[in-house]
């Protein structure tokens, strides 16, 4: 949220995170980022995955944004994912503090339809790796998708939920093949 600003009236609450250690840090760079981040979130709690969340500047409170960065593995994160908009440096400095995998999601600006957030966070420099997703509320879902995807490796239970979940999205997709059937 901008300075002096009331959160749009359509925020999303914040999204309770499953119990036990949280495995996915999802951080932000503003509360503006919410409407689109939660989406990730959301599916990260319908896994059933723990995680932690939380609004983290990377020009505004950069102190925060390190300290974080540097922290997250020792506090068991296995998964950070990272959305900023605008001058997007949020997932790249991110990824610069730690080893854990980062996502990176750029939302949407007002001014440059995200073009800037996707610019910012795509292009990394040789040697500090960014997971950059799509603009917006599809790249915020699948941030979240793939962070699952990731701890599937090593979680068999998740790795059936996600077998679960691809099944029934096929299923949705070929129970309507005829184009503008409700
Ligand atoms: C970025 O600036 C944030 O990630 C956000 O997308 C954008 C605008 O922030 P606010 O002015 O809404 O706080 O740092």
């Amino acid at each position: 949220m901008s300075n002096n600003q009331q959160p749009p009236s359509n925020q999303p609450a914040p999204i309770q995170s499953p119990t036990g250690q949280a495995k996915v840090g999802v951080i932000m760079g503003s509360q503006s980022d919410w409407q689109t981040m939660s989406l990730g979130v959301q599916l990260l709690a319908d896994f059933g995955v723990p995680f932690e969340c939380e609004v983290v500047s990377a020009h505004r409170t950069p102190d925060k944004l390190f300290d974080y960065a540097k922290t997250a593995k020792d506090k068991g994160l296995q998964v950070i994912i990272a959305g900023a908009g605008g001058a997007a440096h949020l997932p790249g400095m991110c990824a610069s503090q730690t080893p854990l995998p980062v996502l990176g999601v750029p939302v949407k600006s007002s001014t440059l339809s995200g073009w800037d957030s996707l610019l910012s966070i795509v292009q990394m420099p040789k040697g500090i790796a960014v997971g950059t997703l799509a603009i917006g509320t599809a790249g915020a879902y699948n941030a979240g998708l793939m962070a699952i995807q990731i701890l599937a490796l090593q979680d068999k239970d998740l790795a059936n939920k996600l077998d679960d979940f691809r099944q029934k999205q096929t299923e949705t997709i070929l129970a309507k093949p005829t184009p503008g059937e409700i």
